[in-house]
C-alpha cells in the first residue's frame, strides 16, 4: 500500500467524513482538523465526526465548523478516514459510521494497528499521524495555510511531548520547522498544552501524585486514580492527559503505570516506559495496544486486581 493510492482515492471521493479515536488527545484532534480543512479547500464535502468530549486546552484548534455531533452526523459519504486510531473499538460510537461506509481509509502509526481499513497507510515511525496527514496534503497539491499548520503543529507536538519523546525525528523537526516559518506560534502551543492547567486539574495531579508506589527496586511506578477522587476534584477523564509523566519521570523508574477507573467502573491502565521495555506487549496482553513506550488497556477487574496482574506482567520484562 503506498501513501499516493490513499491520495489518489481523496481526490476522487466526492464526500469525506474524517474520524478518530474517543478521549482525543492532540494528534486525534488536530490531524482530523488539518485534513478536513485541506479537503475543504479542494471543494470536496467533508465533515469531521465527532464521538467525544474535546478537551477544553484544545478549543483554540481551527476547523471547529466542520465538526458534526456522531449521532447527527448526515453521513452518506463516500470515503471515511481514520485517524490515529489502532483499531475500530476505539471508535465508541462511531463505529456506527465505519459499518456504513463505502471506503474505509486507515491512517495511523500505532505498531498494534489491526490494518482494519480497505485502504491502510500505517507508519510506526511516524512520530504522529499528523506527519502522514502532512504528506497526505502536500501530495493532495494543498496549500498549508495558518489554520492547517497550526493543526498540524499541536498534533505533532502533543504526540511528541513538544519534540521530548524519542519518536521525534528530524522529519518532525523540518515540519514543525515549516509550520512555524508559515505563522505558528509554537511556545504558546506547546505551553497551552503540557504546562497550562486548572485549579481543579492541579488538585487533581497532587492527589495522583500522591497515589504514586514504586515496585521492582524502583523500577515500576504505578499511579492510581479512583473514580471517588476524579469526583471529587471535580475533574473527567479528558483532565488526565500527560499525567502519567510524573511516574514515569521519577529518577530510575523504567515502567510507568496509571490505573484509573471509568464512570462505568472498568479500570483503564496507560503504560509508559523509558528506555527499552516494549509496553505495547504487555498491553496486548490484555488485549490492548499502542506504541513501544505509550499503551494502554482496559480490564473489568478490581483496582487491586488490575495492579497485581499488570505487576507480574511489567516483571517479565525486565533484564
Ligand atoms: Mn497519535
Amino acid at each position: 500500500m503506498m501513501l499516493t493510492d490513499i491520495v489518489k482515492h481523496l481526490i476522487k471521493s466526492d464526500s469525506i467524513g474524517v474520524i478518530s479515536h474517543v478521549v482525543p488527545d492532540g494528534d486525534a484532534l488536530g490531524s482530523s482538523r488539518a485534513l478536513g480543512l485541506a479537503l475543504e479547500k479542494m471543494g470536496k464535502r467533508v465533515i469531521i465526526i465527532k464521538n467525544d468530549q474535546t478537551p477544553q486546552k484544545y478549543n483554540f484548534l481551527p476547523g471547529v465548523h466542520l465538526v458534526v455531533e456522531s449521532d447527527s452526523a448526515p453521513f452518506n459519504a463516500d470515503t471515511l478516514a481514520v485517524l490515529d486510531c489502532g483499531d475500530i473499538e476505539r471508535l465508541g460510537s462511531g463505529i456506527l459510521h465505519f459499518k456504513k461506509a463505502g471506503t474505509v481509509l486507515n491512517i495511523d502509526h500505532h505498531i498494534s494497528n489491526t490494518m482494519f481499513g480497505n485502504l491502510n497507510i500505517v507508519d510506526a515511525n511516524a512520530a504522529a499521524t499528523a506527519e502522514i496527514i502532512y504528506q497526505v496534503i502536500k501530495l493532495m497539491g494543498v496549500t498549508v495555510d495558518l489554520d492547517i499548520a497550526t493543526c498540524l503543529f499541536t498534533a505533532i507536538a502533543a504526540d511528541t511531548g513538544c519534540f521530548r519523546y524519542d519518536s521525534t525525528t528530524s522529519v518532525t523537526h523540518s515540519i514543525a520547522g515549516e509550520m512555524i516559518s508559515i505563522g505558528v506560534k509554537s511556545n504558546s502551543i506547546c505551553n497551552g498544552i503540557f504546562n497550562t492547567r486548572t485549579y481543579q486539574q492541579t488538585k487533581m495531579l497532587g492527589k495522583a501524585i500522591e497515589s504514586i508506589k514504586l515496585f521492582h527496586e524502583g523500577r515500576t511506578a504505578v499511579m492510581s486514580i479512583s473514580k471517588a477522587v476524579m469526583h471529587k476534584a471535580g475533574c473527567g477523564q479528558e483532565d488526565l492527559e500527560g499525567i502519567i509523566e510524573f511516574a514515569r519521570d521519577i529518577k530510575g523508574v523504567e515502567v510507568a503505570a496509571l490505573i484509573r477507573e471509568t464512570e462505568t467502573g472498568d479500570i483503564k491502565v496507560g503504560l509508559r516506559s523509558n528506555e527499552y521495555v516494549d509496553t505495547s506487549a504487555i498491553a496486548a496482553f490484555f488485549s490492548g495496544g499502542g506504541h513501544k513506550k505509550a499503551s494502554g488497556y482496559t480490564v473489568n477487574s478490581s483496582m487491586e486486581d488490575a495492579e497485581f496482574m499488570l505487576l507480574e506482567q511489567i516483571k517479565k520484562k525486565y533484564r
